[in-house]
């Protein structure tokens, strides 16, 4: 979200006085508003493969995607039937931290599991 001020002129609602109790005294009023803009959402993808034992993935759906047990047994046994499967959907800043978060304990722990991202 960003904030952005703006004059009286520039209000669709026509704004109120030209200087009010938090105008400048200057004549040229100026209020903040709060503007939203979504981010461009992200999906956050786990890969299957031969050797990452099912506890591991298990572990790291719930550490960091703070999925429940039951949650990421379901979320694995997808992604170990079907190829992939989708973790969460993020911003990008987070996604891309996510996948380097799995990415960076998976390789401490000497396992090949593989995490990407894709425009959702
Ligand atoms: N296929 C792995 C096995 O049989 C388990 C696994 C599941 C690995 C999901 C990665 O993203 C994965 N040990």
């Amino acid at each position: 979200m960003t904030l952005q001020t703006f004059t009286m002129a520039e209000r669709r609602d026509g704004g109120g006085d030209d200087d009010g109790g938090e105008g400048t005294g200057t004549g040229l009023a100026t209020r903040t508003r709060a503007r939203t803009k979504q981010p461009t959402p992200y999906r956050v993808l786990m890969l299957n493969d031969d050797y990452t034992p099912m506890e591991f993935v298990v572990l790291c759906l719930q550490r960091f995607f703070r999925m429940n047990m039951e949650e990421a047994t379901r979320v694995m046994l997808h992604v170990h039937q079907k190829g992939v499967g989708v973790c969460g959907i993020f911003s990008y800043e987070v996604a891309e931290t996510k996948v380097g978060q799995v990415t960076d304990f998976a390789r401490q722990n000497q396992h090949p599991l593989q995490c990407t991202l894709e425009k959702a």
